[in-house]
């Protein structure tokens, strides 16, 4: 018989241990997805996950030859909305990104702002949840450091990205921007980065110009391009459709681990 548990016995453990921690943790039990562990089968991943890696963990990193010669851009491509043109038509000159919801210091940043900060380069794979996988090289701020700057307040526990691009309307005219979330764990990765150049270019429109995410241990969707604001929340229930992202609101898990 093998002596490796088989993935039942770990979820199993994980369940039991989930139970007997959250009887005597009512701070965790707090936690959304820890409340949720029990009867949900994407918690239950992330929770196992969350057990059998620490939180520290990194994606595999590549090598420079290992670069795809061709990544595919993937979802907008090119915003039609004007304030993003504008932008654009001046090479990003004019933009700000700004951090600001449960933090004690908004921040108001300009792209030379967030050059200036340590920068952290990573050679990565990128996989859609469509089932095709690029590697590219990204170099960007880290996003612990941001937040550290902006001194998260004690309620915080997710952080959302608003993005520039208007994916529909709502019934009411309204734009629909992409959006996306990621808990603290997420957020404070040392391959969490917020990324301006791609494969040693400045970032191309097509892939999130001028500032894209980056969190390197979830599936594609997750990785907000054209990211204009940060917002630190307790819940992201009352943000968009309230599921955490745009693909979330349409069906999507929140948690897309890999
Ligand atoms: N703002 C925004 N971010 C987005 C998307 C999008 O449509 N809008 N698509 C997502 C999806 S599904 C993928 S696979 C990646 C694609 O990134 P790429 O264009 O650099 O390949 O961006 C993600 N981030
Ligand atoms: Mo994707």
């Amino acid at each position: 018989m093998s002596r490796l548990p088989t993935r039942r016995a770990v979820l199993m453990g994980a369940t039991a241990a989930g139970a007997s921690l959250l009887a005597g943790c009512d701070q965790l039990g707090q936690i959304p997805w820890f409340r949720r562990t029990l009867d949900a089968g994407e918690d239950a991943s992330q929770f196992v996950q969350r057990l059998m890696l620490t939180q520290q963990t990194l994606a595999r990193e590549f090598a420079e030859a290992d670069i795809s010669p061709w990544f595919k851009p993937n979802g907008t491509i090119d915003p039609v909305d004007e304030d993003y043109k504008a932008l654009a038509a001046k090479n990003f000159e004019g933009f700000r990104l700004k951090v600001d919801g449960l933090v004690e210091t908004p921040l108001d940043l300009s792209l030379d702002d967030l050059r200036r900060m340590p920068s952290r380069t990573q050679i990565t794979r990128h996989d859609c949840v469509e089932g095709w996988s690029c590697i590219g090289k990204w170099t960007g701020a880290p996003l612990a450091a941001l937040i550290e700057r902006a001194k998260l307040k004690p309620e915080a526990r997710y952080v959302v990205f608003h993005c520039a691009d208007t994916m529909e309307n709502a019934d009411d005219g309204s734009p629909v921007r992409y959006y996306e979330s990621v808990d603290l764990v997420d957020a404070v990765h040392p391959q969490t980065i917020l990324a301006y150049e791609m494969n040693g270019e400045p970032l191309k429109v097509a892939h999130g110009a001028p500032l894209r995410l980056r969190v390197e241990r979830q599936l594609g969707y997750k990785m907000a391009k054209y990211v204009m604001r940060i917002e630190a929340v307790a819940s992201y229930a009352d943000v968009g459709g309230g599921n955490g992202g745009y693909w979330e609101d349409n069906g999507y898990a929140w948690y897309a681990g890999i």
